[in-house]
């Protein structure tokens, strides 16, 4: 049959049911635009800026098994989606972005048109694909490699780049003569499964690690039962919140270093590692000296659905392309029978020190205000959403401080109710997550908590929530200042006024104008205004004071990050 590009765009993201498409008008699309809001099988949702958009397509792809789709106009939306696309990027989390282009023939070379920008060049380093649809008569066989390069081996967004001449080209077509790309997923062989079982079997003491791979390959379940038959101790990556829920026996607290003092006890002196679809980024309190080193005689086993993956951030010392779930379903099978060898004694210390380490944070929380100070502190206040979210929200946490204190007190009951972007710490990601996690589950609560500086990256989103009735919670620690930045002026070039005071913003106020209700509120008043909000036909901003709190364990970022580098004062 005849169809134009844009039409068979369509018809593909069916296929493969792609449904959520984010955008911001471009009249280069205006087809696909066309299409996809006349037909109700989509979730098409316009947002207030490229990114926001990139934003929601990336938290598609952590709620649900499919992908997400944004686009933006030629140039400026091309340029504005980037942080949003940098972040799936980061994440690794699979999403189709599309830039619409100028007629093909005054782009390559470019005549100097209006907004004429080089998007495959732009999108090349934070893609895993990126290509311009030149022939019509090659677009079925261009988007469908493009979904299978996003979904397939290690996750991540693609690119497509469509002329406009070319997305309105009609084209004789037969989509079935174009089958979809459907790879079985890798498991590893019986011999290197053997060498896994007999590393854990006679570890003294063994470590299990879920990364974010685990919530992708849907292995939540058999991790869980993996930390059940073997009772090792367990933590899971900030990609993997909620993989390990905090009630089992042997959770020694999740999300890296935020995880807390137990986690990196544990992963400080495990003589065995079993980490499963992580990829030991700077979260991770292993192989980072001097703080982290690399402990002598320790063994790694990485498994990971990615070969480039394996040894590129710690030794190891075995390396297994897999499957996160068809790795466990095995694992478990062959480890259901056997006797463990680990020490009960040391297991025991580092649950004790995860314990004391609860017991340091709730501390904290226990003082109510900050030293000197009459002002509500990070930590009490977030220890107090924790008790009002409800068993089924999803929950955002966006900001700085605020981030850290969140991630201490907030359940994460399974990874796909907990959403973070911890790959490239993006401050603004918060609300376009919230918006898309309300999309896609009307009928549960969505509770955002984000710093103020956070809030105002992409708080122009509260018109799309408004707008599309995503009816959204967000709480603000309103502390007027980029929090995180206060000790690094203040500790470190004893400098007040390091840039990080901002103006106390009118959250309510600008809550209202946007079409949200709004309220300010206190420690007192918050459980009140929260039971409101859930009960609320409109998306509700609560706007809570609070005063910047260290962390126990912000000192981390400034020894991995920075690693040996010394900052000293400058004097003019
Ligand atoms: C887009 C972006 N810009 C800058 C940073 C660096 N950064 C990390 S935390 C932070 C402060 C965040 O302030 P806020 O959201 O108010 O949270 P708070 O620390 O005050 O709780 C900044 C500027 C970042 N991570 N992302
Ligand atoms: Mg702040």
């Amino acid at each position: 049959m005849t169809d134009t590009v844009s039409s068979i765009l369509l018809k593909i993201l069916k296929k493969h049911e792609i449904k959520n498409i984010f955008c911001l008008p471009a009249a280069q699309l205006a087809m696909v635009m066309d299409g996809a809001s006349r037909d109700p099988y989509f979730n098409y949702i316009t947002t207030r800026h490229e990114e926001a958009a990139g934003h929601m397509a990336h938290a598609i792809g952590k709620l649900t098994n499919s992908m997400g789709v944004c686009f933006g106009t030629v140039g400026p939306g091309a340029t504005n989606m980037l942080p949003g696309v940098a972040a799936a990027w980061a994440d690794n989390i699979p999403l189709l972005v599309l830039t619409p282009n100028n007629p093909s023939r005054t782009i390559d070379p470019g005549k100097d048109q209006l907004q004429q920008a080089d998007h495959i060049a732009l999108y090349k380093s934070i893609t895993k694909w990126s290509a311009t649809i030149r022939y019509a008569d090659r677009a079925a066989e261009l988007i469908e490699r493009a979904i299978h390069i996003a979904r397939s081996g290690r996750p991540g967004p693609v690119h497509l780049d469509i002329p406009v001449d070319i997305g309105v080209g009609a084209v004789e077509h037969i989509l079935s003569s174009i089958p979809s790309i459907d790879i079985p997923r890798p498991v590893p062989d019986t011999a290197a499964m053997n060498q896994v079982v007999d590393l854990l079997v006679n570890a003294s003491r063994p470590v299990l690690i879920a990364g974010g791979g685990v919530a992708r390959s849907n292995g939540v379940d058999e991790f869980r039962e993996l930390v059940d038959i073997t009772g090792f101790a367990a933590t899971a990556t900030m990609n993997g919140r909620g993989i390990i829920p905090d009630d089992y026996k042997s959770y020694t607290g999740c999300g890296g270093i935020l995880a807390g003092r137990g986690a990196v006890k544990a992963l400080q002196e495990a003589d065995v590692i079993l980490s499963v679809g992580c990829k030991f980024s700077s979260w991770i309190p292993v192989n980072k000296p001097p703080l982290y080193p690399m402990i002598e005689g320790q063994k790694i086993i990485q498994v990971d659905i990615d070969n480039e993956t394996l040894g590129r951030c710690v030794p190891l010392a075995m390396g297994l392309v897999a499957d996160a779930r068809e790795f466990l379903k095995l694992l478990n099978a062959s480890l259901k029978e056997k006797n463990f060898k680990n020490d009960q004694k040391w297991l025991k210390d580092v649950l004790s020190t995860h314990k004391k380490y609860r017991k340091e944070i709730n501390d904290i929380a226990d003082q109510n205000t900050t030293k000197d100070t009459n002002i509500l502190n990070e930590a009490a206040a977030a220890r107090a959403i924790s008790t009002l979210i409800p068993e089924d929200a999803i929950v955002v946490v966006d900001g700085g401080q605020t981030m850290e204190w969140g991630h201490s007190f907030f359940r994460a009951t399974h990874p796909k109710n907990y959403l973070f972007a911890p790959g490239m710490g993006h401050l603004g990601f918060g609300l376009p997550f919230a918006n898309a996690a309300k999309l896609l589950n009307p009928d549960r609560p969505v509770v955002l908590v984000t710093g103020d500086g956070a809030m105002c990256c992409t708080g122009q989103e509260l018109e799309t929530a408004a707008r599309c009735g995503l009816n959204v919670i967000t709480i603000v620690f309103n502390d007027s200042c980029w929090g995180m930045y206060r000790p690094f002026g203040e500790a470190l070039f004893d400098n007040k006024e390091f840039g990080q005071t901002l103006t106390n913003v009118k959250f309510a106020d600008l809550a209202k104008s946007y079409g949200c209700l709004g309220e300010e509120v206190t420690l007192e008043s918050l459980p009140d205004a929260f039971n409101r909000a859930l009960k609320a036909n409109r998306p509700v901003v609560l706007d809570l004071h609070v005063d910047f709190t260290e962390h126990p364990m912000d000192f981390f970022w400034l020894g991995v990050v920075f690693e040996n580098i010394q900052f000293s004062p400058v004097h003019p």
